[in-house]
């Protein structure tokens, strides 16, 4: 499996993928080469079937500062077609986050703003570290909040919440976040990765078929309808059951032993 990349550092261990953001210097701000390794890294995740789950974070004391805007292209004037920029980078990247059948473990750290903060948001479970902020930076630099963040806000925090955090831009502290539901877990910024390769490495452990579908229902159902969603989890639970790890929790149960899950 490659580990060649520019914005990222990609590491592998015990089914884990772990991928660090990789500009330490710029509080690792998004440019174009980060947005399009993200998008291969996590194809690259999909593909492995010896990785099973996935880590995102930081490298140095930001988990991601949003665009570089230092290399933002969208001063009045320009030309520059923002929505293209979006789709092409951010929204892809934000679809396969989603598409992947494999859990994300979100390892926040430090800041998240901007589409950095909707990125973490874009993990399918947050553990953040005691200092980590989150903050909708865009409406102070005159812009609503993309990458997912009117999709992900209300659904996470309720709508009068979303609006006034996407309204002013404040800063939300790690047990504000842990409170309001934007993290599943706060922990001291020492053990912050290692917490998140513990529970990433459990999910890998498990019934990964089952578990990429647990992720596909779950999110499709917040977009539709109760009859909807029962006819797709029977569905879904039709092929679940024709897996190996599905015979193998039954078989363990009955000889009342710790089953071994091989992922498929
Ligand atoms: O094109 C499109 O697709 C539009 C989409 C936009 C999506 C967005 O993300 S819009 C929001 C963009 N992000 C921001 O507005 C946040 C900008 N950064 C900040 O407000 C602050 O840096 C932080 C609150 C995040 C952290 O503050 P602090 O005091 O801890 O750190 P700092 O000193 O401001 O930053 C440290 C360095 O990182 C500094 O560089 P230097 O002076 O040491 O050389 C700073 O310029 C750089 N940095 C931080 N954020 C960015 C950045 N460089 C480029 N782009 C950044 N977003």
């Amino acid at each position: 499996m490659g580990t060649d990349y520019e914005a990222l550092n990609l590491t592998i261990d015990d089914g884990v993928a772990t991928v660090e953001l990789n500009r330490p210097q710029k509080l690792n701000a998004v440019n174009n080469t980060m947005t399009k390794e993200l998008v291969a890294v996590v194809r690259q995740v999909a593909r492995d079937k010896d990785v099973r789950a996935m880590v995102l974070t930081g490298g140095g004391r930001a988990f991601c500062a949003g665009q570089d805007l230092t290399e933002f292209g969208g001063l009045p004037g320009s030309g520059f077609r923002v929505d293209d920029h979006i789709r092409s980078g951010y929204n892809k990247l934000v679809l396969s986050m989603r598409a992947l059948e494999k859990p994300i473990v979100g390892a926040i750290n430090g800041v998240a703003a901007g589409a950095g903060a909707n990125l973490a948001l874009a993990t399918d479970i947050r553990i953040a570290a005691d200092d980590t902020k989150f903050i909708q930076a865009f409406i102070r630099i005159g812009l609503l909040p993309d990458t997912g963040g009117t999709w992900f806000l209300p659904q996470l925090v309720g709508l009068p919440r979303a609006l006034e955090l996407a309204w002013t831009g404040r800063d939300v502290g790690a047990e504000e976040a842990l409170r309001i539901g934007l993290v599943n877990q706060v922990v001291p910024a020492a053990e912050l990765v290692a917490t998140a390769q513990e529970q990433a490495k459990q999910l890998a452990a498990m019934p990964t078929v089952a578990i990429g579908m647990i992720k596909r229902a779950m999110y499709r159902a917040s977009s539709t309808t109760l009859d909807d969603a029962l006819e797709y989890e029977a569905q879904l639970q039709q092929s679940a059951i024709n897996t190996d790890d599905h015979r193998e929790g039954v078989m363990a149960f009955l000889e009342k032993r710790t089953p071994e899950f091989v992922g498929r």
